[in-house]
């Protein structure tokens, strides 16, 4: 007869070399079981491995042990029980009936069956059949469960190498704009907490259509690559984030720093730009590449700016330093009630106060500039029900006419406002467009137009 089917190597622990030999050849009888023999706790530990350092499983599936009375097998269980790397073998213990204290004792010490002396030959087979059918279920069980760890631990390496590469932009290897927006949200809460300065450069590669346009895209993408370089040169500290925010346009976010430091970096960049060296063109030119940059600062504790209206002050920023003449840096400070005023050491050292005098409108127009408030004020409007509809293409082309239009009027915060809404209208940047509008109705609130001058007598 054979145990179940099941096949495997039981190790007998008894004291009576009779009763090895026996289960020796009851079991081997069966041609699937293989038996080793302990004739003490001591020889049955040396076989287990037991205070072995290494643990290595022993090819053990079964321990059969007589409660043989004046040797201890009720410790002898408890210790394998104890034994991580043996505690999954199940041991069959053999007492006889008069041994039935003994027997509870070696349940309650991890036995999980036993058979009565004299053994039954029937009963042994049936009951080491069983135990081993146990033994190689667990095994298989454990198996799987190892498999399973092993996939989740490469599923988990997998997410974390997707949520990298998802963070970064491909071609420069820089962050890309996604992680660039969850940081500034992130750092300006933690920020908040510890009301410190916060600094956010956006910088943008100069006629960067012309580089294409003159040399191929290859060399574009090459100088891209040159200015993602250059940005972690020049960007060191740990908190800091470099960021592609799309096409020629980086940003670089700076926690805790004051607007003296965005200044020395924006400095660095300007002069970090005119070192490039891009390959020298078929046509025998070495392309010079230069940046515009704004950079603004902002407190946390001002009230109402917030993460967006920085975002926003340093893109006006980079606005001012194109129309300025490029290749320089506008740097301003983002004052209580949001409105963003140039740092009077900033490269550039444009002045922003001009926002706030009467327009400067050319005299034969002039008459025309109450029209043109009125109509920006409608802008807004539409604007604001532009965005109830998620239309940002209206909103689009409204912040390129007033961009197109404004410095025509003498109003060039509405120029420069216009552009930010254009560009946060292709970005579809809600927050953006909204802190522009109100910047953009204050500004219009604080304009004092003179009447226009009436007609010349006898006209
Ligand atoms: P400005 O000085 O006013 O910034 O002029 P510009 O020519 O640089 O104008 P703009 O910044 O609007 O041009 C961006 C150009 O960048 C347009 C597009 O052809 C190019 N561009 C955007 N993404 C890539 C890219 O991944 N590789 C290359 N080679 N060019 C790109
Ligand atoms: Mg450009």
């Amino acid at each position: 007869m054979k145990p179940n089917g099941c096949s495997g190597t039981v190790l007998a622990v008894d004291d009576s070399s009779d009763a090895r030999a026996l289960y020796r050849r009851l079991l081997e009888s069966t041609g699937r079981v293989k038996v080793l023999e302990a004739d003490s706790a001591r020889a049955a530990f040396a076989i287990l491995g037991i205070g072995d350092s290494a643990g290595a499983p022993p090819p053990i599936d079964l321990i059969l042990m007589d409660l043989f009375p004046g040797t201890d097998a009720i410790q002898t269980c408890r210790l394998i029980k104890a034994t991580p790397h043996l505690t999954d073998i199940p041991i069959l213990v053999v007492s006889a009936r008069s041994e039935s204290e003994a027997l509870e004792s070696a349940f309650s010490a991890g036995a999980l069956d036993y058979i009565e002396k004299p053994v039954n030959r029937v009963e042994l087979l049936a009951r080491v059949g069983s135990l081993l059918q146990l033994k190689s279920e667990t095994d298989a069980r454990k198996a799987r469960e190892q498999e399973l760890l092993e996939v989740k631990r490469e599923l988990e390496e997998t997410n974390q190498e997707l949520r990298r590469l998802s963070s970064l932009d491909g071609l420069t290897g820089v962050a890309n704009r996604r992680q660039l927006g969850e940081t500034l949200e992130r750092e300006w809460r933690r920020g908040a907490r510890d009301s410190v300065s916060m600094a956010l450069i956006m910088m943008d590669i100069d006629r960067f259509k012309e580089f294409n346009d003159r040399h191929g895209h290859a060399c574009g993408d090459e100088i891209l690559r040159q200015v993602a370089g250059l940005l972690r040169d020049v960007v060191r500290r740990p908190a800091d984030l470099a960021a592609r925010y799309g096409g020629d346009e980086f940003a670089v976010l700076l926690p805790a720093t004051e607007i003296a430091g965005a200044r020395i970096l924006a400095e660095k960049l300007l002069a970090g730009a005119a070192e490039l060296r891009v390959p020298i063109q078929e046509d025998g030119s070495s392309p010079k590449v230069t940046l515009s940059i704004g950079a603004a600062a902002a407190h946390h504790s001002l009230r109402p700016a917030t993460a967006e209206s920085l975002l926003a002050a340093a893109d006006a920023a980079l606005y001012r330093a194109k129309r300025g003449g490029r290749n320089r840096a506008v740097i301003v400070k983002v004052q209580p009630g949001g409105e963003p005023r140039e740092d009077s050491a900033g490269p550039q050292g444009e002045s922003a106060r001009d926002e706030a005098l009467p327009p400067r409108a050319d005299e034969l127009i002039s008459d025309l500039v109450p029209g043109y408030i009125e109509n920006r004020r409608r802008d807004i409007r539409d604007i604001q029900q532009a965005l109830e509809q998620t239309d940002f293409e209206t909103i689009r082309i409204r912040g390129h006419n007033m961009k197109g239009t404004g410095k025509d009027y003498g109003l060039e915060t509405v120029t420069d406002l216009g552009a930010v809404i254009e560009r946060a209208a292709a970005a579809g940047s809600r927050d953006r467009i909204l802190s522009c509008l109100a910047r953009l109705s204050a500004f219009l609130d604080s304009l004092h137009v003179l009447p226009a001058r009436p007609d010349p007598p006898g006209r």
